[in-house]
């Protein structure tokens, strides 16, 4: 009997050992279809009243045995679960890397292995520091993790948006979120930094300067999840198949560009739709828009760790590109939409230590810190250790261990094995060594003795925030000026203020002198400063000079029309917006439809006061004597196009359909104001307003002095 039992066993092992290729099939054994269906309790009883709780007579109190009407409330009572300390707020999706070409040169990691290999990933964005029920566009880094279920167990890349981060040592993470998150005896504001812990915290630490930078930058406004980089932040280290090991930076560059929203549309937008870029998200992979990233990598020999100025493992600082340029190494594809957002979205836990052989980490002082926080949040936020065999969480590859028990185990372990080594069962789990896929730790040497001291290679903290500064263009500067003063000067402590003074002439003074000009206060001198490190200016810091001007695919138009409408310009100018690529919106006075002065009604999409400009990227106005006099009388419509064109957006018109810019006050005749075009037929849109679109923003324009909106 033993001996056929251990024949059989191999057999077994090795169905179990084939990974599972594809998330979605996983997901699959796990979802149900209530429609239709019969409604029963959780022990599958039929229940055949689910309007009335059980009590003695029709007006008599209710009765402690109704076992049906407590489960359905314990349920409820409980359904809710602590929200992430950090990054509470996220929209997911699934979908699918592949690799370009294989990457064994650099790392045995099997996904990077061979050109055309497909790996299913799960991806959550998400603000910091607002809480779950806040809005999108809160001025905030983003999250950027991503889950890749390899056939070697799940590698998680937990970056944001940002390449930097405010802080060196994980030891002062707590102290940064208490200061960022609302202040603690009001709880007030609610996501958002333009508060006096904040500053007062940013102020006091000197090495987040670069950070801050960045974040009022429009990097922290992005336009959509689709159109942010994506970064590892630390250095990685990337291990051969020889044992070689380079250290490497994770960058995420979207096909569709980098772009972001402006300040007074962010604002708005929290209030109008705070939900804006989740379903931004939802909407284009519903459409078929596929958000994509292609990963690339900066690698670096060991030995070169402190060979650009800076030390390689500060997470203050950035590899310029122009340095180490970024090499494309595969591409990935945002396909599906989550079934459920409580159970994949929520559920979904990222841990920087989910790594594969061939990925590594760094002595990075930050990272070191994330190794330990990651499963331990989990444990509150998920109720206990058992969260990986959640299902979005699951690995694809086989999984087999001795961890047992504790709450919520799903797994049923038979036999009676649960250590190692063990002689009973037959053949017995086993170690893998390192030549058959098992994973090893990088071999660096490391040495020293224990101490809480920072290395003097981290002590340089500002040089890499004047190269930010002084690699953006104009309008982007002009931005972060404009930030600043917004939130400094929603201080209410003057010392505080005075202190970020003293950081931005340190930065550039220049910066300092335009930023103080609005906050009544006079500009500090610089004081003595650590490094001095001259960059040449990187232009792949700039959102601006990196805009990828091509495809307006995905972009979001409202066409204004109102009864009059020249029916068969405005179906024409459509059908050239759709063949484009662009999703087009008719948007009136009034829904159902509207006469045409041609003939054919058009129907109305949505109504002018119901979907604000600040939802579309851009705005037409479609020809019609009757439908353009209406337009121009409804002060709706007036605020609707002078909105758009504070916020920088592409405006067109057909034909007497520039009477509703005039009467806005905006230009349509004598110097071209840029993103503004007139179009006398449908078939000048792609000289004029489609090109302005692949613009997407024309921060060019002298917007304050131009319309007192
Ligand atoms: Fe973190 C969540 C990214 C530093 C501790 N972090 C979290 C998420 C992202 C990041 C994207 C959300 C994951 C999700 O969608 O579920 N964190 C970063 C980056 C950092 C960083 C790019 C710096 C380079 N984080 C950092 C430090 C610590 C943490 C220094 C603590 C030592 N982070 C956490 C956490 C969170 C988290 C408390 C909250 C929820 C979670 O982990 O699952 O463990």
């Amino acid at each position: 009997m033993a001996q056929n039992a251990a024949a059989q066993q191999p057999a077994a092992i090795a169905a179990a050992a084939t990974p599972i290729a594809d998330k979605a099939q996983d997901l699959a054994h796990e979802t149900t279809v209530d429609a239709g269906q019969a409604l029963t309790s959780n022990q599958g009883l039929k229940i055949a009243d689910n309007q009335n709780t059980l009590r003695a007579g029709p007006r008599g109190p209710a009765l402690l045995e109704d076992q049906l009407f407590r489960e359905k409330m314990t349920a409820f009572d409980h359904e809710r679960i602590p929200e992430r300390v950090v990054h509470a707020r996220g929209a997911a999706a699934h979908g699918v890397f592949e690799t370009y070409a294989s990457q064994a040169a650099i790392t045995r990691a099997g996904f990077l292995g061979a050109g055309g290999k497909k790996t299913p990933v799960f991806v959550r964005f998400s603000t910091v520091a607002g809480s779950r029920g806040s809005a999108d566009t809160a001025r905030d880094v983003r999250g950027f993790a991503v889950k890749f279920y390899t056939d070697e167990g799940n590698y998680d890349l937990v970056g944001n948006n940002i390449p930097v981060f405010f802080i060196q040592d994980a030891i002062k993470f707590p102290d940064l979120i208490h200061a960022a998150k609302p202040e603690p005896d009001r709880e007030i504001p609610q996501a958002s930094t333009a508060h006096d812990t904040f500053w007062d915290f940013i102020s006091l630490v000197p090495e987040s300067t670069h950070m801050v930078m960045w974040i009022m930058s429009d990097r922290a406004l992005p336009r959509s999840y689709a159109m942010m980089e994506g970064f590892g932040v630390h250095s990685f280290r990337l291990t051969n198949a020889q044992g070689t090991s380079r250290l490497v930076k994770f960058h995420w560059k979207p096909l569709k560009g980098v772009h972001g929203l402006a300040w007074d549309e962010a604002q708005k937008l929290a209030g109008k739709d705070p939900d804006f870029h989740r379903r931004d998200l939802a909407d284009a992979i519903a459409t078929g828009d596929f958000p994509e990233w292609e990963l690339g990598v900066q690698v670096v020999e060991e030995a070169d760790a402190n060979r650009f100025g800076f030390d390689l493992l500060d997470s203050t600082k950035l590899l310029p590109e122009e340095i180490v340029p970024v090499r494309p190494i595969g591409k990935m594809t945002l396909n599906r939409n989550p079934d459920n957002y409580f159970a994949e979205t929520e559920q979904v836990a990222f841990h920087t230590g989910n790594l594969v052989p061939g990925i590594d980490v760094t002595e990075d002082p930050l990272l070191q810190g994330r190794m330990f926080s990651y499963v331990d949040t989990q444990l509150t936020r998920l109720g206990g250790p058992n969260f990986h065999e959640i299902p979005i969480n699951r690995a694809l590859a086989p999984v087999h261990n001795m961890n047992r028990d504790g709450f919520h185990r799903q797994t049923i372990a038979k036999g009676r094995v649960n250590y190692e080594p063990s002689s009973i069962d037959v053949p017995p789990i086993r170690e893998v060594p390192a030549a058959n896929g098992g994973f090893v730790t990088a071999q660096v040497p490391v040495a020293g003795v224990k101490v809480r001291h920072r290395s003097e290679t981290f002590a340089d903290h500002y040089s890499q925030a004047t190269l930010f500064w002084q690699s953006q263009t104009p309008p982007e500067q002009q931005h972060i000026v404009e930030a600043l003063q917004f939130e400094l000067g929603k201080l209410t402590v003057p010392a505080v203020r005075a202190r970020m003074l003293s950081n931005l002439v340190n930065v550039d003074r220049e910066l300092a002198t335009r930023v103080a000009a609005v906050l009544g206060v006079a500009v500090p001198a610089a004081s003595p400063r650590n490094g001095n490190k001259r960059y040449a200016p990187s232009p792949a810091l700039s959102m601006i000079a990196r805009a990828n001007p091509k495809s307006v695919v995905g972009r979001k138009v409202a066409i204004l029309a109102t009864d009059g409408v020249d029916g068969d310009g405005l179906q024409a100018v459509k059908a050239m917006l759709v063949r484009a690529g662009v999703m087009v919106k008719v948007l009136a006075p009034h829904l159902g439809s509207l006469w045409s002065a041609g003939g054919t009604p058009v129907a109305v999409d949505e109504l002018i006061v119901t979907t604000p400009s600040l939802v579309f990227d851009a705005v037409f106005v479609a020809a019609g004597a009757d439908s353009v006099a209406a337009l121009r009388a409804s002060g709706d419509a007036i605020d609707y196009v002078r909105e758009a064109f504070r916020h920088a957006k592409p405006l067109g018109a057909l034909a007497d359909g520039a009477g509703l810019l005039a009467a806005a006050g905006i230009s349509t005749t004598g110097a071209k104001v840029p993103g503004v075009s007139v179009a006398s037929q449908p078939a000048e849109l792609s000289q004029g307003f489609i090109a302005d679109m692949t613009m997407h923003r024309h921060w060019d324009r002298a917007v304050k002095s131009a319309l007192a909106a």
